[in-house]
């Protein structure tokens, strides 16, 4: 199906635009990692992914229309943005100014439940927030694919938390230009049935990584001899994941989801400088996921730009599960999740 032309719709809304909105969205987790970029002003994947939307770590942001202000203002649990992470926002906004063809600066108040750049996927569940809640400020009417294509510009994976449950985020590898490949890349809900899954999350360590990830990315990709190779088979997972999700298989979803992790952490290591996000307590918790499936328990690690471990299972296993992993680190916060919602708006008045 992804040969489609999205139904994109960009209309400006007709005078009634809202001056302010506020949006909620959650952080997803990748089975099929997204890992490198071929055009990063577009962000532009190398790889097709696939995610599951979370139901913990919520981001709620509020977007209002400032008309005499001549700045954007930006601020994060109540701290005003500066410097890199403030020039991310205002792009960001100056984007969707030119989809609204509107000028008026914005004042933006986002509340993080999730620890911000410690690989938890903040920056998805912000920016698909974001987008959510200043195209709505900005009187876009936009459907889920171009929200999803909005939102990817901010950050590539919150293309994919727009959507509850399970998301794959197109590349659009054949697109002829650009343009084209701008139009076709965005998320969209990928059939799942008879799944009860839970993710395990350990964060062992909630300080922010030493490298971005947008700058590992650029490492891994220029100079990584495994990268291309790991890329290529990266096709062969997501369609595999595809059909395991598809029938509800739990083992399958996992074994696919594990080696395409190891796979993706292996082209960082091979990178030089290598990037290395795993940490001693990250292979603790890999060692108790082994034992968990020796021991019978279908028990599978995720690992994304930083230490913290995620493990698919049953939602049933998920207590055992999750004291298997305290065990290993005593000292991570341990907490069960399961699939979330899409991001949406939040009714101003409630
Ligand atoms: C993912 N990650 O698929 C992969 C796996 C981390 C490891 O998406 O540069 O914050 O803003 O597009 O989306 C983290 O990268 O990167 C990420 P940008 P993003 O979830």
């Amino acid at each position: 199906m992804r040969d489609e032309s999205p139904a994109t719709s960009v209309r400006p809304r007709q005078p009634e635009a809202a001056a302010g909105a506020t949006a909620v969205a959650h952080p997803n987790i990748a089975l099929v990692k997204y890992w490198g970029k071929r055009d990063e002003q577009l962000v532009l994947p190398c790889v097709d992914s696939l995610s599951m939307t979370l139901d913990v770590f919520p981001t709620t942001t509020r977007v209002l229309l400032a008309p005499e202000a001549a700045d954007d203002q930006v601020s994060l649990d109540g701290a005003p943005l500066a410097g890199e992470p403030l020039g991310r926002v205002t792009a960001f906004l100056e984007l969707v100014r030119e989809w609204a063809g509107r000028r008026e600066r914005a004042v933006v108040d986002t509340r993080n439940t999730v620890p911000t750049g410690a690989g938890l996927a903040s920056s998805a569940s912000g920016f698909a927030a974001l987008a959510v809640a200043a195209a709505a400020a900005y009187g876009l009417d936009l459907d889920a694919t171009a929200l999803s294509r909005l939102a990817r510009r901010g950050s590539g994976s919150a293309s994919r938390s727009v959507f509850g449950g399970f998301a794959v985020w197109h590349a659009a590898l054949d697109a002829a230009t650009p343009t084209e490949a701008d139009l076709r890349s965005f998320a969209e809900p990928a059939p799942a049935h008879g799944l009860d899954p839970a993710l395990v999350i350990a964060v062992v360590n909630a300080g922010p990584k030493s490298v971005s990830s947008r700058e590992a990315m650029r490492r891994t990709v220029d100079t990584s001899p495994l990268y291309r190779p790991w890329a290529i088979s990266s096709r062969d997972d997501l369609s595999d994941m595809r059909t395991a999700l598809a029938r509800g298989d739990l083992d399958a979803v996992g074994e696919i989801a594990e080696r395409n992790a190891l796979g993706m952490h292996a082209t960082m290591l091979a990178a030089r400088p290598a990037v290395r996000y795993l940490s001693p307590p990250t292979l603790t918790v890999l060692d108790a996921v082994l034992q968990l499936r020796r021991d019978g328990t279908s028990a599978y690690a995720t690992m994304d730009a930083g230490p913290n471990v995620k493990v698919l299972c049953h939602r049933a296993d998920a207590d055992r599960v999750a004291q298997a992993v305290r065990g290993a680190a005593p000292q991570a916060r341990v907490l069960v999740a399961g699939p979330g919602q899409g991001a949406r708006l939040l009714d101003e008045a409630a």
